[in-house]
């Protein structure tokens, strides 16, 4: 049972070996070896043995056809570097293939990574076997039904939310990278099963969308939930309005399960980013949301300045185990690019002014408090019991948990991430697995009933109730 806000969570960890040679070129400041380097680091801290490691497996374009238009799938499918220049510009730019998001070896299976690991995790939330599910190579929040948008392909968080919403009333999903989560907002910008909440950084900085007054349309008016701050905020700053809006949002929506978007870009000298954050004040929201005991999918995102992204990741892989980690950053394959303190933990920024003064914080949280006010009723949605055992599809199971206690290299920990019976539900629980050990605390439990499967209530790229 997890009742208390520190007890001990049941963690499924989903990670590829492949996802770290990815490469976007030379001059691009998308890294996947960021991913590598976090679960190196997670690895030599010795999470490995504290939760389920799973190899996810590769989303297909059925998969994927839940949210992107077939025609779009075809294209990531089919393009290389080698074939790039056999596409028209008009055919490369309606898909908006470009500096930001380039034709790289891979692209593809890339994304298949990504997005298999993300559903892989829901399903494994929705069928109670986890408490909090993390991968690291999710949260690409940019990408649209029909083309990709800021190094983002394929909309892992949609898929996967729409896997959750298979068996869960109303998704809440929470966004900490410093950019608009503008691709997850658009999907669902017309219903109410899903409330987006993204904090960004606002104005003159990509994707340019994310007013506070951009709140929905339709049915889904007032579940879009934006929180738009300007450069250099702080801990303190970050705190004083992540949580009250939180707290607010908790109150009023009421969710049954969370994703939370957990870009690294809003770090302390993120290359890209100019927020101020420390690995604690940014993991210090990942323990705030903890707390509401919710079934949880945390996922990356951007994040640049690659050292601090690992070290942010792997600090927040601890805090879902609820295990302290040492300050002093073990010996691994990446031990020199934590010269020359090797500490895990940032610091701010001393010389980075805040824009954001505690008029501006109290302003923006005001409006976003008083437009979730008028949310009084929960979405009335269709559903329908489905018997004990009919939990089903779970393509999730990819298991390793030979963990060393030695410290290995890279290619002996990327081989040790092994296949599993693909459509096995028993792994090492029993029948039944532990829905019966695990409570949900919040009062939306609804945990022997499938919702209508709302993927095909697609139209334009945006789901209608
Ligand atoms: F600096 C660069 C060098 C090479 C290629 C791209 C960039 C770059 C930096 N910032 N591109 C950007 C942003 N794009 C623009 C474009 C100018 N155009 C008119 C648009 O400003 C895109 C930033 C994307 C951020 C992605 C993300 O961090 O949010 C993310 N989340 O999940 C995965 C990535
Ligand atoms: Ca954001
Ligand atoms: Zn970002």
């Amino acid at each position: 049972m997890n009742k208390s806000p520190h007890s001990k969570k049941h963690v499924c960890y989903y990670y590829d070996g492949e996802i770290g040679n990815f490469y976007y070129g030379e001059r691009h400041p998308m890294k996947p070896q960021r991913i590598r380097m976090a679960h190196n680091l997670i690895i030599n801290y010795g999470l490995f043995n504290k939760m389920e490691v799973y190899r996810p497996f590769k989303a297909s374009d059925e998969d994927m056809e839940k949210f992107h238009s077939t025609e779009y799938v075809d294209f990531l499918k089919s393009v290389t570097p080698y074939n790039e220049s056999t596409y028209t510009r008009s055919v490369l730019e309606k898909f908006n293939i470009g500096t930001d998001c380039p034709v790289f070896e891979g692209i593809y299976e890339f994304s298949q990574i990504s997005a298999g690991g993300s559903i892989a995790a829901a399903i494994k939330l929705n069928k109670q076997k986890s408490d909090i599910c993390i991968n690291w190579a999710g949260g690409l929040h940019h990408a649209k039904c029909g083309e990709a948008s800021g190094f983002c392909y394929v909309n892992d968080i949609v898929l996967a939310i729409l896997e959750l919403l298979k068996y869960h009333k109303r998704v809440l999903y929470i966004d900490i990278d410093v950019h608009h989560g503008d691709g997850v907002e658009q999907a669902f910008y017309l219903t109410d099963r899903v409330m987006t909440v993204s904090f960004h950084k606002y104005g003159n900085y990509f994707p340019g969308t994310g007013a506070v007054d951009e709140v929905g349309s339709e049915t889904g008016k007032y579940y879009s939930v934006n929180v738009p701050l300007l450069t250099g905020i702080n801990d303190v700053g970050y705190q004083k309005i992540f949580e009250p809006v939180m707290e607010a949002v908790m109150v009023s929506y009421q969710p049954s399960a969370i994703v939370l978007q957990c870009g690294a870009d809003s770090l302390a000298g993120d290359r890209l980013g100019s927020f101020n954050l420390t690995t604690e004040g940014h993991g210090k929201c990942v323990e705030f949301m903890k707390k509401f005991n919710l079934p949880l999918l945390l996922l990356g995102g951007g994040g640049y300045t690659i050292r601090n992204v690992s070290r942010c990741w792997a600090y927040e892989t601890a805090v879902a185990l609820n295990h302290d980690i040492a300050e002093h950053i073990p010996y691994n394959d990446y031990y020199e690019y934590f010269a020359p303190d090797h500490k895990l933990h940032i610091m701010p920024i001393k010389t980075l002014n805040n824009q954001n003064s505690d008029e501006y914080l109290d302003k923006i949280k005001v409006k976003v408090l008083e437009n979730l006010r008028v949310l009084t009723h929960g979405p009335s949605v269709q559903v329908r019991d489905i018997p004990e055992d009919a939990f089903k599809h779970d393509k999730s199971a990819v298991r390793d948990n030979r963990n060393p206690d030695e410290r290995l290299s890279q290619e002996e920990l990327d081989q040790r991430v092994q296949r599993d019976n693909e459509y096995s539900d028993s792994e090492d629980e029993g029948k039944g697995g532990r829905k019966n050990n695990i409570s949900f605390e919040w009062p939306n439990k609804s945990p022997r009933m499938e919702l209508i499967d709302t993927s095909k209530n697609f139209e334009n790229g945006r789901m209608k109730n």
